[in-house]
């Protein structure tokens, strides 16, 4: 059994080593600089404290994205050297960041050990490769993404770092292989355990939904499905999952060989960039192929996220998280006995605090960023959950999951069709969808993105916003002389959020105005870009007269866009004169 030796190596601080909205993400080359990675990882060990990190199993995988392998030899020298005691590991490094998630919650080892905590290596759904991004971020004992009190003191360890240690000794280890490799050190035994990456999530799924009823609807002749992996991680999971468990064609799967650059594609479930999923839904520009599929998912690169379509029809992610809540008990098993609560983040769409209005369920607004809603699901307060930027998910685990938002789908469909006779009249996605803007009323919703904006030129935008809240009189003359077809502006506020849970307060979480009419505009500057500055731009109008809730998404919120865009002088500004993406 090979041994090592504890090294002390001397190192110096990084700038810019804060984590974003999940984790830190930066361009390869900047993990590639010398000691980068060393820095944030021994970082992360000194403000976990010895003892969340002596003798504890700690799991290192993610996404498989270019400098993903190196990363992980990296990690396990230096988790070794400060006194880990065994390393989890899914074969080849893959591990989507809901599987770790669950693998902390619920995989007990053969010692009876469970994970403290996990090394995620990923930068979601940003593009991989050389010159591309690379993202580490840490979650701790829930499954959840750390809280800002501790990425906060490791950022603060960052900035004075002066030392880190990494074993001497240690081979490199063959993680294409499931199996154990074991070493000593000086604090004893060391493991680095690798297994199959797919097998504790498959669990999971098995046990939350009914997937026979899923099973009955994907072998029906009038429905069919397609799932693009956009080379994700996801795709170590689609086969085992779509094909082995619920027995869809192979050749309904697309893109599901994980590659560490993605294919040269930008992993992220889109309309803008799953350019093949919407192409072969018939939602493409090209116009429509014969006859596209009556369901499409899409997950990003490392299987949080998820996009949801039916044939030529785009459900929001806004929409997705209400209508599931609004149709869980009765079509997935872990509900059925009632939803504890729900909640999304604060510029995802209200439609689904009108669901919890309508089933009086107990409803929680958020920042961005999934990890505030760990502490509402670790208390019992939250059942379902989900954000504008195609994450949705439940207390199941404590990060979004994009395959569980398409099981999720699949249930519903399942369970709106098990009384109609092969021959019969299919309930579709989109009659899913317009049944619920016809009960609920619609939320029309849009995001603008502006990417990598001057960082000056992004906080003039945002501070000429905090100016323009202080008088709503002034505000309302500003907005009728841009448009006299929008409603006045009642509110205006920088969102403030306090955990009902902890009491912690976390300040400056974008600007919102709202309208007298239910309209909401929010801006807020993105958390996980990785280069310059990203502004986004919501826009939300209410509409619950059944006669327009048809209406086009683009068309009926054109007064709004407009309003949003001059209020803000996003072209005097930053000199953009048309967004990156639209959503
Ligand atoms: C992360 C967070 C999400 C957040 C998203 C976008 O997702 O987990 O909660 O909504 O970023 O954040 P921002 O608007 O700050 O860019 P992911 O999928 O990138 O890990």
């Amino acid at each position: 059994m090979a041994s090592f030796t504890v090294a002390k190596r001397t190192t110096s601080p990084h700038e810019g080593q804060k984590p974003g909205t999940s984790g830190l993400r930066k361009k390869v080359t900047e993990f590639q600089k010398e000691n980068y990675l060393h820095n944030f990882v021994q970082a992360t060990f000194f403000a976990l404290g010895e003892d969340k990190v002596k003798g504890k199993t700690i799991v290192v995988s993610g996404d498989g994205r270019y400098f993903s392998r190196e990363a992980i030899q990296i990690i396990i020298k230096i988790a070794a050297a400060n006194g880990v005691r065994r390393i989890w590991i899914g074969q080849n490094g893959l591990l989507s960041t809901p599987a770790v998630s669950a693998i902390i919650r619920n995989r007990v080892g053969q010692e009876g050990e469970k994970a403290s905590g996990a090394f995620i290596l990923t930068a979601s759904h940003n593009p991989g490769g050389p010159h591309e991004d690379f993202g580490i971020k840490y979650n701790t004992e829930n499954g959840g993404p750390a809280l800002e009190g501790l990425t906060n003191k490791i950022y603060e360890t960052t900035t004075t770092i002066n030392e880190f240690y990494t074993a001497d000794g240690l081979p490199d280890v063959d993680i294409a292989q499931i199996g154990t490799s074991s070493f000593t050190g000086p604090d004893g035994p060391f493991d680095v355990e690798v297994f199959d990456s797919a097998d504790d999530y498959v669990k999971l799924m098995k046990s939350i939904f009914d997937l026979s009823a899923i099973k009955e609807l994907l072998a029906r002749p009038d429905f069919s499905f397609c799932f693009d992996g956009l080379h994700g991680v996801a795709g170590a999971y689609a086969t085992k999952l779509f094909v082995q468990e619920l027995s869809a064609k192979e050749s309904s799967l697309c893109n599901c060989i994980p590659k560490e650059d993605f294919g040269g594609g930008h992993p992220d479930p889109n309309l803008t960039y799953a350019k093949e999923l919407v192409l072969r839904m018939g939602l493409g520009k090209t116009g429509p192929p014969a006859d596209p599929p009556e369901f499409g998912a899409a997950a990003d690169g490392d299987a949080d996220r998820n996009m949801i379509l039916g044939k030529r029809f785009f459900v929001t992610p806004s929409d997705s998280v209400a209508i599931i809540a609004a149709n869980a008990v009765d079509s997935i098993p872990y509900f059925r006995s009632g939803l504890k609560g729900v909640a999304r983040s604060m510029p995802t769409s209200a439609a689904l605090d009108v669901v919890a209005n309508n089933l009086k369920l107990r409803f929680f607004e958020v920042p961005t960023g999934w990890k505030f809603f760990g502490n509402l699901m670790d208390a019992g307060m939250c059942s379902i959950c989900g954000e504008e930027s195609f994450g949705t998910g439940s207390d199941h685990i404590r990060e979004k999951d994009g395959l569980w938002a398409v099981l999720a789908w699949l249930s519903i469909l399942a369970y709106k069709n098990k009384d109609v006779p092969a021959g019969g009249k299919l309930v579709t996605v989109e009659d899913i969808v317009r049944q619920y803007w016809a009960t609920y009323g619609r939320h029309f919703y849009t995001r603008y993105d502006y990417e990598n904006v001057d960082a000056n030129a992004a906080k003039k935008v945002m501070d000429h916003l905090v100016e323009l809240q202080s008088s709503i009189p002034d505000l309302n003359k500003i907005v009728s002389g841009i448009r006299s077809d929008v409603a006045g502006i009642k509110e205006a506020d920088e969102f403030e959020y306090k955990d009902p849970v902890d009491g912690s307060v976390a300040s400056h979480q974008g600007i919102r105005f709202l309208f007298q009419d239910g309209s909401r505009l929010v801006f807020r500057l993105s958390g996980t870009g990785s280069v310059g500055a990203t502004i986004r731009v919501y826009i939300e109008q209410y509409i619950q007269d059944k006669a327009k809730t048809g209406g086009d998404a683009q068309e009926t919120l054109e007064p709004l866009v407009d309003v949003a865009l001059k209020l803000c002088k996003m072209e005097e500004f930053t000199k953009r004169s048309s967004p990156t993406v639209i959503t």
